[in-house]
């Protein structure tokens, strides 16, 4: 028999099945609760979201590697897809800070960096036509704060459709090409963050760094940047990777906490900062 009992904040419907026959004896409720029948009502409780760790690299050997994964790749040698990035950093440095590469000396994909001029620089190489599309930053990014930067892209293989945001606002100045682009490929070349290539790194802190397969709206950033403090980006629209460097993990492992499977190890360091943009 079913009994259908109603309890709680908003709850509607909670039906229970028991005794002779009854299927699915399983009742959730509470925090966080969200498998129930469609169309129902859950009770959802406040995110436990908190931000209390970082990675301080010293700029001479330290970095997380993420390994490479087909969804960490965005575009088949034909055509490319949207994704965005998006990371806060607090440079030790005014000049170049290795952010995000899976672009290495021979294989390359993308990479989002802060410029030898000390502000954000987006690459996309095509290898096949040794090409390329970019964009350049108009900020000069600060040493003493917290930056939140964010690169998107919607995949039509133009420069003008890369946009950089800075603190969550539009931050584009000059686009960057070479070549006649059509598409990146799909390489082996892992995904680092905090270096590129053997002997050039990133100086510095960084934190909440994570990668979307799809184009970033002004507005998404808008919600992501939430005014300077970093917030939870579960459930956020095209979330593949996301790595909190640190909350939640145990060193030397970064975890994906983005559900794309690509969990990071660090390299070179082992301790986890507790400066953290707020
Ligand atoms: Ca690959
Ligand atoms: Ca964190």
């Amino acid at each position: 028999m079913a009994v259908t009992n109603d309890w709680g904040q908003g709850s509607k419907e909670n039906t229970i099945d028991w005794g002779q026959g009854a299927i699915d004896n399983t009742i959730d409720w509470g925090k966080s609760q969200t498998l129930s029948p469609s169309g129902e009502t859950n009770i959802t409780g406040a995110s436990d979201y908190t931000n209390t760790k970082s990675i301080l690299l010293d700029g001479v050997d330290d970095y997380v590697s993420c390994g490479d994964a087909d969804n960490l790749s965005f575009g088949d040698g034909s055509s490319d897809s949207p994704f965005s990035i998006s990371a806060w950093i607090k440079p030790d440095v005014t000049s170049r800070f290795r952010l995000i590469f899976k672009y290495g000396s021979t294989l390359k994909e993308y990479f989002m960096q802060i410029a030898g001029g000390g502000k954000l620089q987006v690459n996309l190489k095509d290898t096949n036509n040794n090409a390329s599309i970019g964009r350049n930053g108009n900020t000069t990014i600060p040493t003493a704060s917290w930056s939140h930067v964010v690169m998107t892209y919607n995949g039509s293989g133009a420069a003008t459709r890369i946009n950089v945001y800075f603190n969550g606002s539009l931050d584009n100045s000059t686009t960057t090409g070479s070549g006649s682009y059509t598409a990146m490929s799909n390489t082996s070349e892992p995904l680092e963050i905090g270096r590129f290539t053997s002997g050039s790194y990133a100086d510095g802190h960084i934190d909440e760094v994570a990668i979307f397969n799809t184009e970033l709206s002004a507005s998404d950033i808008t919600t992501i940047y939430n005014s300077g403090a970093p917030n939870d980006l579960t459930g956020t629209s095209g979330l593949v990777s996301w790595w909190r460097m640190g909350d939640g993990d145990t060193a030397p492992a970064i975890t994906d906490k983005g559900g794309g499977g690509n969990n990071g190890t660090m390299n070179n360091f082992s301790t986890f900062s507790t400066n953290v943009p707020t």
